[in-house]
């Protein structure tokens, strides 16, 4: 099969960066795709970065301006991979370049700053879509299938925690490569973009859309060295998060996350109850989806643990044979492969940027509602 060349710029060189580029590699090794990534040019800020990336992964070229990357007409496809402050820049003029975006999540610091970007790519009419890569691990997209066949039938609770334990130590200084995420005017917030952004956009997608919330925020450790200015400054992240929710299809939602659960380095757990079923999902043993169906006889109900590795499951006839999982990279290759096959059936793959909007308005709600500490409504879309 003779595929066309689609000309990658990657631009950020880090986890993200190294999660994107496996899986453009991967992907056609596993889908029957009418396009081929080609790992084009990567973007750091360094040369010496750029080229020991490039290197590592096969990019042919480097750069170290992101906007002769996004001029280049080699280029079909810009990846944002770069922290959050700087995605609506890039976007803006890679949509106004005529490319194909893919940006990591969140999409922006704040509803405001994504909503440029949604009105960039829909003015530009250029396929985009943001990683939310966990929507692409099967176990959960099995969990959407099952909502969807209304086997759940009507839900009452949505509950998901996402819990780390990186930033407890008040040495751990903020700001620059790798601790950008502890640095509010880079990051926008703290766990609630960063963390929950992963929840609500799980959560919108299978139980619909949040309509109020009302949340709680704390940051423990209020001043930290910073990176870049060798200064002792001001910690205005939210370290840990929690907030209650109102969902339109009329159900309640509960959802945490921190940064200071000691012994917990990337719980993302969510349970769905509804009247005939249940289901949960654990990040740590995430080929298996646990599901409670209330029809069963009594004698033999209970939860069971869906192995989910065999053909008929979403996505697993591309890979091995029944029995053997996969894991957290897989589900980077799946948005990739998705991606492509709307490029080429003319059906974007979701979140197109338009739908991500939908989770920084409930983040911004969410903080909003923390410094008020009153309910707060999200927008209508
Ligand atoms: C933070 O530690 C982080 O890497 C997030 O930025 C990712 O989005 C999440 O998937 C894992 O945790």
């Amino acid at each position: 099969m003779t595929r066309k060349p689609w000309n990658v710029g990657l631009i950020g060189c880090g986890f993200m960066g190294r999660a994107h580029s496996n899986a453009y590699r991967r992907v056609g090794n596993f889908f029957d795709l009418a396009l081929q990534p080609v790992l084009k040019a990567v973007c750091a800020r360094t040369r010496s970065d750029a080229e020991a990336f490039a290197e590592r992964w096969g990019f042919e070229s480097v750069e170290t301006d992101w906007r002769r990357l996004v001029e280049r007409k080699d280029i079909d496809a810009i990846d944002i991979c770069t922290p959050n402050d700087t995605h609506r820049e890039i976007a803006v003029a890679a949509a106004a370049a005529g490319k194909a975006i893919l940006c990591e999540k969140p999409l922006a610091r704040t509803a405001a700053e994504s909503a440029e970007m949604v009105a960039a790519v829909e003015r530009a009419k250029v396929p985009n879509i943001v990683f939310y890569n966990y929507r692409r691990v099967p176990a959960v997209t099995l969990a959407k299938q099952l909502i969807d066949e209304g086997r759940l039938g009507r839900i009452f609770h949505y509950r998901a925690v996402f819990l780390q334990d990186w930033t407890i130590s008040a040495q751990l200084p903020q700001g620059g490569a790798g601790l950008w995420r502890l640095d509010k005017a880079v990051a926008g917030s703290g766990v609630t973009g960063d963390l929950l952004a992963h929840c609500i956009d799980t959560a919108i997608w299978l139980n619909g859309g949040i309509e109020s919330v009302t949340a709680m925020t704390e940051t423990f450790i209020k001043e930290r060295q910073h990176n870049l200015t060798g200064r002792i400054e001001r910690v205005s992240i939210d370290d840990a998060c929690a907030f209650l929710a109102r969902f339109a299809n009329g159900s309640l939602g509960t959802f945490e996350s921190t940064r200071y659960a000691r012994g917990h380095k990337a719980l993302y757990t969510f349970e769905i109850n509804g009247e005939h079923a249940s289901i949960r999902w654990d990040l740590h043993d995430l080929h298996r989806l646990e599901y409670f169906d209330h029809g069963d006889d009594t004698v033999v109900r209970g939860w069971r643990s869906i192995h989910v590795t065999d053909r008929e499951m979403p996505y697993m006839k591309h890979w091995w044979v029944p029995g053997l999982q996969i894991g957290y990279e897989h589900s980077f290759v799946h948005q990739v492969a998705d991606f492509l096959e709307g490029l080429a059936t003319g059906t974007a793959a979701e979140p197109t940027f338009h739908q991500a909007q939908l989770t920084q308005h409930v983040c911004d709600a969410v903080l909003k509602s923390a410094a008020s500490r009153q309910w707060v409504d999200t927008p209508r879309m």
